[in-house]
């Protein structure tokens, strides 16, 4: 009898160590199993999955890569070499030890390039959305729920305000002429017919351009203006149909 005591004592508190959830943590770093196999793709059995010294839940609550030893941040590290850093992996639950989460031949980092969801195999795509933030003169572009970049902004000055609501993409121009302003507009990203778009600090025609300082302050007539090279990054992600959300 005092022998089976010991033995269902040793099965309750040998084999498996609980987390701060309560889940099973059989490494004993702090990421409960299932989070380490579905979530993480770190090694469950060992709590230093690349062996540099630092566990996995430190390494992942400082911003280090858990894939890769030393001083690799997640922000900039990509262990599988498929174009998408770590941090952007585990934002879009996709596997950042393989290129190819959802196998279709297709990599992760491809897949979200060209607004495919790169966790389900086959054609599928995430939804593109631009926000406006006039209070806080900042854009921000996400593709499903992950936000891939936020950006100062100018919009329209008191009395000439960017008009809240939602609207979509129905024009792209790399380079459109204002003949009220009497002023170019570089990357043009109409999404109101009525002459409102998202557009590079403008030009006049003497070739002088509308300085980087306006940028967090509202300033346009009721366009919203991004500075070089967001400008042109977000013209290029950017297609007809992409919801643009004022508020
Ligand atoms: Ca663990
Ligand atoms: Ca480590
Ligand atoms: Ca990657
Ligand atoms: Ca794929």
């Amino acid at each position: 009898m005092k022998q089976f005591f010991i033995i269902i004592t040793l099965i309750i508190f040998l084999p498996i160590v609980a987390n701060a959830s309560g889940l099973p943590d059989t490494d004993g770093d702090g990421i409960s199993d299932y989070d380490e196999i579905n979530i993480y793709h770190t090694n469950a059995d060992n709590p230093d999955t690349d062996n540099d010294g630092y566990n996995d839940w430190t390494e992942l609550n400082s911003g280090y890569s858990p894939y890769a030893a030393g001083n690799a941040k997640l922000e900039i590290n990509d262990a599988d070499g498929d174009g998408l850093t770590d941090k952007m992996e585990l934002n879009f639950h996709t596997n950042p030890v393989n290129p190819d989460t959802d196998g279709d031949g297709f990599s992760d980092g491809d897949e979200i390039n060209n607004g495919y969801d790169p966790a389900k195999s086959g054609k599928a795509k995430l939804e593109k959305k631009i926000f406006i933030d006039t209070k806080n003169q900042l854009l921000g572009y996400n593709l499903g729920e992950v936000r891939l970049g936020l950006y100062p902004i100018s919009t329209g000055k008191r009395g000439m305000e960017t008009p809240a609501g939602q609207y979509k993409v129905l024009e792209k121009n790399l380079r459109r002429w204002s003949s009220k302003a009497k002023l170019w507009m570089p990357y043009w990203l109409m999404f109101d017919a009525r002459g409102f778009g998202i557009h590079e600090l403008p030009e006049w025609n003497d070739g002088t351009k509308e300085g980087a300082n306006h940028l967090g302050i509202p300033v346009s007539h009721g366009c919203v203006r991004l500075g070089v090279g967001p400008a042109e990054k977000l013209y290029n992600w950017a297609e007809a149909g992409t919801k643009v959300f004022v508020n």
